[in-house]
Order: structure tokens, then sequence, then C-alpha cells
């Protein structure tokens, strides 16, 4: 420990959550554990088991601890000096050779506000290039572009986690905490205890829609049609709340007609949910004084994810449950920083602070912060897989910092195969992810534990993680590692290693933007329970920060909240005689995202320890499939072959699974890259396959 403190306070660095934590020391050796911090409100000292053993990624064993350079085809060990040359070296060479922007830069929703802050400003000021995304696009990009055109500003959650308790009813669209954020659970309980009711809309019985007092099975893809047949309901029931609508809202009439020409008989047709679910559905939203909608990847990861998500606003908007105490719509954030990733540049059209990067004033503020002309700045790049799509063609070399596409990107063989023909790729990484070990040069950093940071939790609330322990020697913050590129690259100033820095340039980039974070300062952080942003001010002298939004206005121009004017479309690609079911895919409680860190920890692999195929009991006898048959789903991308795993918790038509793995399993072998046309999101959460029992295959 760098202290003499017993423990030190700290969060979880996986998921959006962000659970507080204390590190303690551990076996003497230096090393830490994770303890229980019944102090942090939001988890109260629960843990899931990702958290409670994260510490186990910090081991030697588990990690990286010196650069790798290729060699003769190998990756071998090299000095830091050395591994930062050749990456300057060659990105500045691709540079020269083919113009700035066939460099691109690929981040992470998993990095703190200050690397995501950082790695935007680099790839802009000192790499001069568009081309940078990261893997949010992937993650609730859809539920961002919805609700920025909804209510004019993209927050997660508008209110805290402690208000859910508190509503007549939520409705969970696509979203299964008890896999995913497994301490959240207590406040759905809590809001059955006090009385409240809550209806899970999921393809599978998840263990989260068994504690539903509504559950509806809707066919993947179609939560567009079932929010339209809702509101038709609402409509012709006369639940409008016709003064809010007038008051606090524009476009109504357009939702309301498109609302009107999906009949209920109709949205059964589409959606397999029958018109008496879809009528209780209803009953349940309606009847309470408040209610609540959540959206997850569910509806969110689907070509059309935009103007579902758009759908379900509208809902809450008719029926006045939105910018109201214990009403309103919120996306659950997923990852660590979801929601700070998404605000300090990182992305593809965006300037710190939520600013777009088209936007002449937003460009001349950040610009000045940064000491450039605002000319130089480059505009919109890419979207992540288009990005990734893209490499090798007129993007000749990456920089990854924060994600593993070879695991996660959707259509990942086509991915792999990019990232191969690349001039050059340098992955910064805490393990040798699967991408990492087709790099050209690998940097190893320091983890969550070993460096101080802010991260942005799903409620909007800007949090301190502390560094409680000394990085081994031969890692290097990714902090440091922009330093000593930049100075590599001909940038002395402004890309500063201590976090600190950092932040408090982050702050007066923020400032005036839609996520101002001018008032919050490492000071204020160490010593409460986080601060919501929008926070104005300077110094430590800070307003108050912002727990819930929209109360008063929404951030609209004229301050009302806009109906999207959206119908149902089907899927991207639809089932046909060659392949005619569903695949959807997601997650398990026991494994992160491309597992490329829990599948480095031994409790985790043996509660998880593989992919498999979920599908029903009547499927599998049709394919003649048998529990634990290895069986090959096969799409138009490709095929991949896991073990069957049957359930009648899950629709007939449609098999599911998870995306932790690489390999033979790996899902995103099939998945489709058809993009949303709005948020650019890819299609995770529906493509056509067909499945068959694969015998000649090792399971
Ligand atoms: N254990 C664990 N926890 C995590 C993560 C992890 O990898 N592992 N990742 C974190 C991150 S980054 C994220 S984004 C969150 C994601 O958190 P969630 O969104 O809760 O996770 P998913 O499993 O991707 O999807 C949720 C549910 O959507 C359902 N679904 C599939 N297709 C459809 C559809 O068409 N409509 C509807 N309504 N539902 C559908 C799936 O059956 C699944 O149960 O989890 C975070 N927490
Ligand atoms: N089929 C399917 N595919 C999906 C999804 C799905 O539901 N279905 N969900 C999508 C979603 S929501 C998401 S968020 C993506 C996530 O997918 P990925 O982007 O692959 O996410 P991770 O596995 O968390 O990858 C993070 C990588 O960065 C490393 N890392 C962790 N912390 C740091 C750090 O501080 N610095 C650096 N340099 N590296 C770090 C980790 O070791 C890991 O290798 O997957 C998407 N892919
Ligand atoms: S729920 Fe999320 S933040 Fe909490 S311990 Fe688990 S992974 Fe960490
Ligand atoms: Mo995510």
């Amino acid at each position: 420990m760098t202290d003499s403190v017993s423990a030190t306070p700290t969060h979880c660095p996986y998921c959006a959550l962000q659970c507080g934590m204390n590190l303690v020391a551990a076996g003497g050796g230096g090393g830490v554990e994770v303890a229980e911090r019944a102090d942090f409100p939001v988890n109260r000292g629960a843990l899931c088991g990702k958290g409670r053993t994260a510490a186990d990624v910090l081991a030697p064993g588990a990690r990286l601890a010196t650069p790798l350079v290729r060699s003769g085809g190998a990756l071998v060990p090299a000095g830091w000096d050395e591994a930062l040359d050749v990456v300057a070296g060659r990105l500045a060479r691709v540079r020269d050779e083919h113009g700035a922007d066939a460099v691109g830069v690929f981040g992470g929703g998993g990095l703190t506000n200050e690397k995501a802050y950082a790695l935007g400003k680099f790839a802009r000021v000192v790499l001069g290039t568009s081309q940078i995304d990261y893997n949010g696009r992937f993650c609730m990009s859809s539920a961002a572009a919805a609700g920025t055109a909804a209510f004019g500003l993209d927050r997660g959650l508008p209110f805290p986690l402690a208000d859910v308790p508190l509503t007549g009813c939520v409705i969970l669209v696509g979203s299964n905490p008890a896999e995913t954020m497994p301490p959240a659970l207590r406040y759905f309980a809590e809001l059955k205890a006090n009385g409240g009711s809550l209806v899970v809309i999921d393809p599978r019985r998840t263990r989260t829609a068994e504690l539903a007092d509504l559950h509806l099975a809707p066919r993947p893809g179609t939560d567009l049609a079932l929010a339209l047949g809702m509101l038709h309901l609402v409509v012709a029931e006369g639940l409008v709340d016709e003064e809010y609508v007038e008051r606090r809202t524009s476009g109504w009439p357009a939702a309301r007609a498109s609302a009107m020409a999906h009949w209920p008989e109709y949205v059964e047709r589409i959606t397999g949910v029958s018109v008496p679910e879809l009528r209780e559905a209803v009953r349940l939203f309606c009847a309470p004084e408040s209610a609540m909608v959540l959206t997850a990847r569910g509806p969110e990861q689907q070509a059309k994810g935009t103007d579902t998500v758009g759908a379900w606003i509208n809902l809450c908007l008719a029926t006045g449950r939105a910018g109201r105490p214990r009403s309103g719509y919120g996306c659950l954030t997923g990852q660590g920083n979801g929601q700070g990733g998404r605000e300090h540049g990182q992305k593809a059209d965006q300037l710190p602070g939520y600013r777009k990067l088209t936007d002449p004033a937003a460009r001349r503020h950040v610009a000045e912060v940064w000491g450039v002309d605002p000319d130089a700045l480059p505009g919109p790049g890419r979207s992540a897989y288009e990005l990734l799509d893209a490499l090798g063609r007129d993007v000749r070399s990456l920089l990854v910092m924060g994600s593993n596409p070879v695991v996660s990107a959707p259509r990942a063989a086509h991915v792999e195969e990019r990232l191969r023909s690349l001039d050059f790729l340098a992955v910064c990484d805490v393990v040798l992810s699967e991408t990492a070990a087709l790099a050209d040069v690998v940097l190893p950093v320091t983890q969550w534990a070993e460096e101080t940071g802010t991260t942005t939790n799903l409620e909007g609330r800007v949090l301190l993680r502390r560094r409680a322990l000394d990085p081994p020697a031969g890692v290097r913050s990714d902090l440091d590692v922009l330093h000593g590129l930049a100075a590599r690259l001909g940038v002395e100033k402004g890309f500063p290693a201590d976090p600190e820095e950092v932040f408090e340039e982050l702050r007066r980039a923020s400032a005036g933007g839609p996520a101002d974070y001018s008032g919050i300062s490492y000071r204020r952080l160490a010593e409460g329970d986080g601060v919501f942003w929008p926070c104005p001010g300077t110094g430590d002298e800070g307003g108050p920060g912002t727990p819930r939004l929209f109360l008063d206005r929404f951030a609209t121009e004229d301050g009302r909240a806009r109906f999207a004017p959206v119908a149902h479309r089907p899927s991207a690609e639809e089932p046909d005689a060659e392949y005619p079911l569903l695949l959807t895919t997601g997650r398990v409680v026991a494994q992160y995202q491309s597992g490329a860190q829990t599948r480095r920890v031994a409790e985790l692999n043996a509660a998880a320890p593989g992919p498999f195929v979920q599908l029903h009991p009547r499927l599998a006898a049709r394919l003649g499939a048998a529990e634990g048959d290895p069986l090959a789903v096969v799409s138009r991308r490709g095929r991949a072959v896991a073990p069957a795993r049957i359930t009648t918790g899950i629709r007939p038509d449609t098999v599911f699974m998870p995306f932790h793995w690489p390999g033979e399993g790996r899902a995103n072998t099939l998945t489709n890259p058809a993009l949303d046309p709005t948020s650019r999101m890819p299609e995770f959460k529906v493509c056509a396959v067909r499945v068959e029992v694969a015998r000649g295959d090792a399971p």
C-alpha cells in the first residue's frame, strides 16, 4: 500500500454501477485484496463475483509486465524507450506517407475520464486524425442518440438509482441486472416491497424476469413495435396526460398518428406478445402516479435502436412520465466509465464536455483550452465498426486503448482479418488480449488499483478511484504512454502523466458544455459520494451538482421534450428458409465483456468456463440435440460451435449465445454489422442463423 491507512476506498474496475469497495493489504507481499465498503450508497457493500475477485488480475501471472515488440514474427520483451520509439516512428511514417487520416485510434468506455479526454486530444492535436472512435459505440449509443433527440441532453439515468424504489412501476426493456449488475437488484426488490411493480421485456426468462410481476417475451428486434402497441392502447384507453403533453412536449400529433397505425393485433403478430399481455403492461405502467422505463442493450443493440428507444420515450412522454419526480426514462449504461467515456472526446463526432465537433463555438472553446487553431481540429471520423472495416485500406495503422475487438466486434472474423492487414497495430492493455496478440507493439499499462482517476457511473455521478498500491516496475499508465508518444511526435506540452492535472484541464474544456464538470475537483470527490454533472463552477467552489435532470424544463431550445416520429420496421436480417432462426447475444454474470480480464480469474472461469448455445426443448427436439451436444450455429458471416444448454426460458424461435469467448465458440463470428442509421450502432441483438448438431466437432 502506498499510504499507511489500512484500507483505500475505491471503485470496481468493471461495470457502470461502479460499486464502492475497499482495498486492503493482503499476503504481506505488498499485494491487495478487495473488502466490503458499506458506506458507498449505490451498492452499500454488496459486490458481485467479478468485483470481489478483481484484485486477482493484479497478480504477476495474470498480466503483462513489460512492453512487447514484434520481431521475426514473435512478440518479444523490449524496453519502454524502444517500444515507444517504434510506435511513434511507425505512426509518424504512416501519417507522412498516407496522410493523418490513415492513422486510427480506438478507445474504450472502461477508460477513466482523464484517459478518454487525453486520448481524444492526442488523436486530434498530436496525430491530427479524424479517425477515432471507441467501443461505447457498440454499447449504448442508440440510447444516447434518442435521449439527445428527445431531451436535448443524454445522461444515462436522469435520476439517482435511489429513486427507483419510490416509483410506481418500472419497465425494464432488454436488461438483465441479475447477471449484469447484481448489487442493483435490491432497488427492484425495494420497489416491489414498496408496492410498485416490475415489468421485464426480454425474449428470455432471465433471472431478472423471474423477479417480475409481468414478463413479456417478444421476438428479438421487435421492441419498437411493442412500444408503439402500448402507446396505441394508452391513446385508445384515454390514458394520455393531455395537459403534460400540451405544456411540456412537441411533436405529439405525428407520434400519435404512428401509434394509432400500430393496432394491438398487428403488434401481436410482429412481436409474439399477446394483446392481453400488452394490456396488462399498459395497466401496470399507467395505474400508479409515477413510473419509469429503463432500457439496456436488448432494444438498443439493433439497427433501429435509436427509433426503438425513441418509441419507449414516446410512451413516457404521452403519459407524463419524464422530467417529474420519481418518473422518467433512463438507459442503464454498461462499462465502468460508459457514461464519462461518452462525454470527453474519444467519440468520432465529439469534443470534451459532450460538445459537438461540428459546432464552431465548441471548436473555438476547446481549441483555446488546447492552445491550437480551431481550423486545425479535424472533423468527425468514422464510427467504430466503420473504422474497423476500413483498416488496411484507408486506415493503415491503429492505436487501441481499452478494447478487445477481436472478440467483441460484430462480424469478428472479418474485423480480425482487417486488423491483420494493417501496416502497424499498437495495443495498450493490462493483459495480452486477443487483439494485443495481433499487435506489432504491446504496451503494458497500470490497472485501476495502481492509478488514480475519475469515472462517471450510470447515474451521472462522478467518482474518484484512488491508487492503492504501486504498480510493478515494468508497466506505465495510459496517460504516461500518451505523454511519451506526444513528446516523440513533437508535442512536449499538454499531455501530463498526472491524472489530476489532466482533470483540471478537462474541467476547463467541459465548462459551459452539456456535460459540465467545471465545478468538480479531486478534493471534492475525495470527500463525498461523488458529484452528479452538470456541475458548473471554479476552484473548489462548484455548485451542488445535479442528481435529477429535467424537473423544470428539458434541455432542448424551447424546453420541451420532443416526440420521435417512429414506425416499426423489420430487423436488418429476418429468418428465411436457409437461416430460419434468430440469434441473440449477451452476458453471463461471471464473465466481463470480451473476457480479457475475467477469463484470467480462476473462480470466475470455474463458474462460467465457456460459451454455450441456449435453446428451447422444442427446438432441441427438432434438431435432435441433447444437453451438452456441440451445436453449430451458422450465419451469413460464419460458423460457431458451442454446447447446447436447453431451457424453457427462451423462445423456441430464438437461440442465445454469450459473447465472452474467442475461438470456435465466438458469438461475434456470427453477428450482423448492420448499423443504426443515426447512432451507427451494430445489430448485436438479432441476426438470422441455422443450427445443427455438430457431430463431427469436438465439444
Ligand atoms: N456479468 C457481466 N456484467 C456486465 C457486463 C458483462 O460483460 N458481464 N458488461 C457491462 C456492459 S458494458 C453492459 S453494456 C451491460 C449490459 O447489460 P444488459 O443489457 O443487461 O446485458 P445483455 O445480456 O447484453 O442484454 C440484456 C438482455 O437483453 C435481452 N435481449 C436480447 N435481444 C433482445 C431484444 O431484441 N429485445 C429485448 N427487449 N431484449 C433482448 C437478452 O436476452 C438479455 O437478457 O452489462 C454490464 N455488466
Ligand atoms: N455479440 C455481442 N457483442 C458485443 C456485445 C453484445 O451484447 N453482444 N456488447 C458490446 C458492448 S455493450 C461492449 S461495451 C463491448 C465491449 O467489448 P470490449 O471493447 O472488447 O471490452 P472489454 O473486454 O472490456 O475490453 C477492454 C480491453 O481493455 C483492457 N483494459 C481494461 N482497462 C484498461 C485500461 O484502463 N487501459 C487500457 N489500455 N486497457 C484496459 C482489458 O484488459 C481488455 O482487453 O462489446 C460489445 N460486443
Ligand atoms: S456489479 Fe459491476 S461494479 Fe459492482 S462489483 Fe460487479 S462488476 Fe463491479
Ligand atoms: Mo457495454
